[in-house]
């Protein structure tokens, strides 16, 4: 039988495990990399591990998250970063360097290879033909060290790309058209693959846009072929001896199968809150719009730049609009600036932001009260923008350049003359902002330097044998990271202090929340389905560690959040029945007997309902070493005791 891509690509990484769909297997990591939102964490826990050289081909840290800097906080963390880089063999990427994915697509991916990144939108490098994958800081840390990544073996979805998109539609319209398929629960588990005729029409910076957003599905990862277009791109970065081709056989097999006519697309926007809430934007066209925001990892490469460019030149952004503009690299910006199209965007009248993160993670660039924003990003979730009654509609660079310019949301087709787009054939080259580690000879010398806002990491610990504490939450279906762990500006400087975070947890959902778990020791959460999908940060486990929370129960939950949960020793168990959760209400007293033996040897336990006599099974899915692991109270305990 043949093999689909990333089955190749597994099967030459794997170090324990068999290929079989849902069994977990271990895979031996090429590269990684983190940025500062995650990394000072992750970098927190590679020094705990007394690792002194990373072991991997390639290991990258990234300053993109946190650039705002309006206290001594981030610029202390980045110092932190860059000088444990320095010390362990991690090259660094500077401030202004760029979005750690539009940068690592650029400089470092490379076809057959494998990723983890301490970021959701690893598998962007997928646009490539690498496996990428999000992962929490403390498995990043582990792979640097040399050490093993689980996954569970994904399942394959086969997404066949026939014709060709016609002018005005993009590949942000190519996802958005996924997403309206398939939903965000729609690639958990699975990994998506894109094959058929139209691939090749797609640039790899379009390619990466479309694997970029697989996160909204809840994939694992997402994958293109590495062909000719890719060879074209690497040749293009100087980096053509990179190349390798790679496709999956003619008779790989798939456990699902899509097909997705480019030529029928038109012009998509996801409609708060939720990726997924996809409408055609002929069926929007005319609503008021008070921002506009281009950029982000998934929209901000040079082609995305040039369309934009294209679309703005000589005309006047419309007077009730506020356009931002981030340059996905300083790659891309220097082009842009080369070629004159910088011009173009500044005179059009966009407000254009260094090239990192910002406004996707709520750093500044709020929209106004229960303002309209229109965004090339790939999230919209409640209250990220930081204003929390926006109304954030997810768009492509097109449909965002025209509404900018008519101050309504507009379908870009409308607009007559298609944008002209043409990319430079080679690539202004510049690593003069990656910063090489020092030699392992004298990496002693390097002294690490911590500001007074690196606290200590809260550790976890061995489950008590009889589990009797207070549902102290219930939460609904779809629970992201962003309701658990908010971002934003006010909180994302607290990212290495977990104490002055804990003040801000699920305070989106309920504003108590923290004082509650403080004043009661913690308790067990219920959440719905598909919780902790999102982000890959491990804060919001870290964090309801801290609070005291033990256990969560859920219909069901996110690949990286679940993996971030058992990490941090807080144990996840599902409802056998989904329609126990209409038992369950917040403040009801709860028991589980048998709580620690249950982890060590049984896959159910019964949860019992001290307040109305209910009982529910539960279903405890663990490997043997996710067992090990939670009965050492999280996955930092076992790696040193190992
Ligand atoms: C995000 O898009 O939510 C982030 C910020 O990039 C996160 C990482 C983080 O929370 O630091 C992600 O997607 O993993
Ligand atoms: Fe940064 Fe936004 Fe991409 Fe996350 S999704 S890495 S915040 S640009």
């Amino acid at each position: 039988m043949g093999y689909t891509i990333a089955q190749k690509i597994i099967k030459e990484h794997l170090v324990c495990g068999e290929m079989t769909v849902g069994e977990e297997i271990g895979l031996k990591i090429d590269q990684t990399l983190t940025q500062d939102a995650t990394g000072t964490m992750a970098y927190l826990q590679f020094e705990a591990m007394g690792i002194k050289r990373v072991k991997t081909e390639l290991s990258v840290a990234y300053i993109d998250h946190n650039t705002l800097q309006a206290g001594f906080e981030n610029a202390d963390d980045h110092r932190y970063i860059q000088t444990v880089a320095k010390k362990h063999g991690i090259r660094f990427s500077r401030p202004g360097n760029g979005i750690c994915h539009q940068v690592h697509l650029e400089r470092f991916a490379r076809p057959g290879k494998t990723l983890i990144g301490s970021d959701s939108h690893t598998p962007t490098a997928g646009g490539m033909g690498m496996l990428g994958m999000g992962a929490g800081g403390l498995d990043v840390a582990v792979a640097m060290g040399g050490g093993t990544y689980y996954i569970t073996m994904p399942k394959m979805i086969k997404i066949k790309l026939v014709g060709k998109l016609s002018e005005f539609v993009g590949a942000k319209d190519v996802i958005l058209e996924v997403l309206r398929l398939l939903g965000v629960k729609g690639g958990v588990g699975a990994i998506v693959e894109y094959t058929g005729e139209g691939v090749k029409t797609l640039s790899v910076p379009q390619r990466a846009t479309i694997t970029n957003m697989g996160a909204e599905l809840g994939a694992t990862s997402s994958i293109f072929p590495s062909d000719e277009v890719t060879r074209a791109f690497l040749k293009a970065e100087g980096r053509e001896k990179d190349y390798i081709p790679l496709c999956s056989d003619p008779d790989a097999k798939y456990d699902a199968e899509y097909t997705v006519d480019l030529s029928a697309l038109q012009p998509l926007a996801a409609c708060p809150h939720s990726p997924d809430n996809v409408k055609p934007v002929s069926a929007l066209a005319g609503m008021k719009i008070d921002q506009v925001c281009i950029g982000s990892c998934t929209n901000s490469s040079m082609q995305d730049m040039l369309t934009v460019a294209s679309i703005l030149k000589g005309k006047t952004v419309h007077p009730s609009v506020s356009l931002s503009i981030s340059p996905g690299s300083k790659q891309v910006y220097t082009m842009l600036a080369e070629c004159g199209a910088l011009a173009d965007l500044i005179g059009a009248g966009a407000r254009i932001l260094e090239c990192a993160c910002g406004p996707c993670i709520g750093m500044g660039f709020s929209p106004k009260s229960a303002g309209v924003s229109l965004r090339t990003f790939n999230r919209n979730f409640l209250a990220r923008s930081g204003t929390a009654d926006a109304q954030v509609y997810l768009v492509s660079p097109e449909t965002a350049a025209a509404s900018a310019l008519t101050g309504e949301f507009t379908d870009p087709t409308t607009l007559g003359v298609a944008p002209k787009v043409e990319l430079p054939k080679v690539f202004t080259v510049n690593d003069n902002l990656i910063e090489l580690p020092e030699v392992e000879e004298s990496a002693d010398t390097v002294i690490v330097e911590r500001g007074p806002n690196i606290k200590p990491i809260p550790i976890g610990k061995p489950p008590v044998e009889n589990l009797a504490c207070e549902l102290i939450l219930k939460v609904g279906d779809d629970i992201t990271t962003d309701h658990i762990m908010p971002a934003g500006t006010k909180v994302l400087p607290y990212r290495s202090n977990v104490p002055k975070l804990s003040e801000f947890c699920f305070t989106v959902c309920d504003k108590e929340f923290p004082t509650r778990a403080k004043a009661k020791g913690g308790g067990v959460i219920l959440g719905g389905a598909n919780y902790g999908q999102g982000s890959s940060r491990e804060h919001a486990a870290l964090v309801p560690l801290y609070l005291g929370i033990k256990a969560v129960i859920a219909k069901s939950f996110a690949r990286i959040h679940i993996a971030n949960l058992i990490n941090f020793g807080i144990v996840p168990m599902t409802l056998k029945n989904p329609e126990d959760y209409e038992r369950f209400e917040q403040g009801d007293e709860i028991e589980i007997v048998g709580f620690a033996n249950a982890i060590a040897e049984k896959t159910q336990a019964t949860l019992v309902n001290k307040t109305n006599g209910a009982t529910a099974e539960l279903a405890l899915d663990l490997s043997k070493r996710q067992r090990e692991i939670l009965l050492a109270g999280g996955r930092l305990n076992y790696t040193i005791k190992e």
